[in-house]
């Protein structure tokens, strides 16, 4: 059988690891959401996390008691001379990127990289490629379209159960307090579309593929950030759906959904409604209409209101690992999150100038 040029990198990285051996990993940057991912690590069968490393050391030696981590680290080039590593788990903020991939593909380790990914779509570019020119994996951290709802209504779409979807909504409004555990949102003169917007156009890509040209028209409704608290982006995907994907985090709502995110679809032959604590709708031609509550196991140590979240961490971590091991590129490979962050950047683009915009594509 021959393999593609892509089959036969993946099936390489893959060979060169014992099956039967755990994954080692790393993690690097041990702030707020960190504390998630070594969670997922840790429910995982066949991966061990060996080392935490964070530029504050006192950070890394919390996460190191707590989590019973034997490597303890507050820089990276001494972690990579003293551990024997496969991959990376990069939970580091974008700024910090570039150096980190850098040095992980200088030692030839795997990487797992939070989003938003590397800070611009050329650093984007020059990592990907940076990665693939070492043998290295690259996998961006886009988790939301891994929640189980989500998962389900992709499934119910990819299967032709509405026929062809013409019309989409992915839809995230809330008041939530982002800032209470994330402070650095507050100075970030891009704020919703590249913090929380990624995730949910990465979510429209995953229902309805790639984008031809979008709009978007933003808004600052809190006086107290320097960044944007509410998008509303049309997209004209290349499959012919238009979707609108509107974010707010100034929206007052007596029972506050965050952080779910709820979807409307229109097909040709029936149409999909995930409603508030994932019910999902379906409503058929002819006027039947069944309801499914769409609610997992949450993880033992997720807490609300994050589970929906967290209960996401696990299924990508786990479907990476598996990935790994089969030796496939992950949902969520650096050149697949291109294709996000470029809607990202377009809808900045066009919110600026009033114009659609065409999003750059990966290659
Ligand atoms: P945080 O500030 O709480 O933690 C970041 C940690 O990284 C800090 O401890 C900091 O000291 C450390 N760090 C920074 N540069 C480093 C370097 N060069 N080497 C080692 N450690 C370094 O931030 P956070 O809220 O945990 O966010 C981290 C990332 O996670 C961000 O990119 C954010 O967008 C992302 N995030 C993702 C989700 C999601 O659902 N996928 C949710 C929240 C945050
Ligand atoms: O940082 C954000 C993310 O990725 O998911 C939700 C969040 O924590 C706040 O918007």
């Amino acid at each position: 059988m021959m393999l593609s040029s892509t089959e036969l990198f993946w099936s390489r990285i893959v060979n060169e690891n014992n099956p039967n051996e755990p994954l080692r990993g790393a993690l690097i940057g041990c702030g707020f959401f960190a504390r998630n991912q070594l969670h997922a690590w840790q429910d995982l069968t066949g991966v061990a996390l060996v080392a935490v490393c964070d530029r504050e050391l006192e950070r890394a030696e919390r996460f190191g008691r707590e989590f019973g981590i034997p490597g303890i680290f507050s820089d990276v080039e001494a972690m990579f001379a003293q551990c024997p590593l496969d991959f990376v788990d990069i939970a580091a903020p974008t700024p910090a990127h570039a150096a980190l991939v850098e040095a992980a593909a200088h030692h030839g380790v795997d990487i797992i990289c939070q989003k938003p990914f590397a800070g611009s779509l050329e650093t984007a570019r020059r990592l990907i490629n940076l990665c693939e020119a070492r043998g290295v994996s690259l996998t961006i951290h886009e988790n939301f379209r891994w929640q189980h709802a989500i998962r389900d209504v992709v499934r119910l779409v990819d299967k032709g159960e509405i026929g062809r979807p013409f019309f989409g909504r992915v839809s995230y409004r809330s008041g939530f307090d982002v800032f209470a555990n994330q402070p650095y949102l507050a100075e970030l003169p891009r704020f919703i579309i590249q913090d929380l917007g990624i995730h949910v156009l990465d979510i429209a890509r995953a229902l309805f593929g790639d984008v031809a040209h979008l709009s978007c028209e933003t808004d600052r409704i809190n006086p107290a950030i320097k960044g944007e608290d509410t998008a509303t982006i049309m997209l004209r995907h290349d499959a012919g759906t238009t979707c609108v994907v509107d974010c707010s985090y100034a929206t007052t709502l007596a029972e506050d959904p965050f952080p779910q995110s709820l979807i409307e679809i229109d097909g040709a032959s029936g149409s999909l409604r995930l409603g508030r604590d994932f019910v999902l709708e379906r409503h058929r031609p002819g006027g039947g209409k069944e309801r499914r509550d769409l609610t997992p196991d949450w993880p033992a140590w997720s807490e609300q209101p994050w589970s929906v979240i967290q209960e996401s961490v696990v299924n990508l971590q786990r479907d990476w690992a598996e990935c790994r091991r089969a030796g496939r590129a992950a949902a969520t490979h650096g050149a697949d999150n291109f294709n996000t962050l470029s809607l990202v950047e377009a809808a900045y683009r066009s919110a600026e100038t009033g114009q659609t915009v065409v999003p750059q594509r990966w290659r």
